[in-house]
């Protein structure tokens, strides 16, 4: 009897503290909020309302991880964060048949780069280093004085998808823009 009972019991105590073990793992990793995409430590989402800069930026900072830090417009640290940030924009947005002109709401989104302060001075919104770059042929080039806010661009011929060019920070009303939480804690 013991012979049969006992492997029983033991199989049910197994998959029992299993459950709990994984029950309780799923708990206390913080996941990304709703609508928000997980890519590293970080989850990001894409908005496709048209705002200047600085009300981009002011929407991204109503968000909040589940550690508690705040939204920023995204900010990018390398080849492959920028490449996640490409997929996740252009595989989103709107694209119409026809588009006339360049830098306007349908091949350009804002990024957190700016140099706002100090004119050639990058800092990213979120306050996290300034090490990667990824700027288009020829950009940054600050050919009008309120050049001062990054977008990242999706213009054939012009770059390569992805890359960066500074622009007017309320150009043409405003751009879609991608918000960036962080789930660690500065
Ligand atoms: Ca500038
Ligand atoms: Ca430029």
């Amino acid at each position: 009897m013991m012979n049969t009972i006992f492997p029983t019991f033991l199989f049910a105590y197994l998959v029992t503290t299993s459950w709990a073990y994984y029950g309780t793992k799923a708990q206390t990793d913080p996941s990304c909020p709703a609508f928000f995409t997980s890519f590293g430590d970080s989850c990001y989402r894409f908005f496709g309302e048209v705002l200047p800069w600085g009300e981009a930026e002011a929407h991204c900072r109503q968000y909040f991880s589940p550690v508690g830090t705040q939204g920023h417009l995204v900010s990018i640290h390398s080849d492959a964060e920028n490449a996640f940030i490409y997929e996740l924009w252009r595989s989103s947005k709107i694209v119409p048949s026809s588009v006339s002109g360049s830098y306007n709401r349908f091949d350009s989104v804002w990024t957190g780069l700016n140099d706002i302060s100090v004119e050639g001075n990058y800092q990213w919104s979120d306050n996290s280093p300034v090490r990667y770059k990824m700027w288009a042929g020829q950009e940054p080039n600050g050919s009008n004085e309120k050049d001062d806010c990054i977008h990242m661009m999706d213009i054939h011929g012009q770059g390569i998808p992805g890359a960066w060019n500074d622009i007017d920070c309320g150009h043409n009303g405003g751009l879609p823009f991608i918000c960036k939480l962080k789930m660690t804690k500065y």
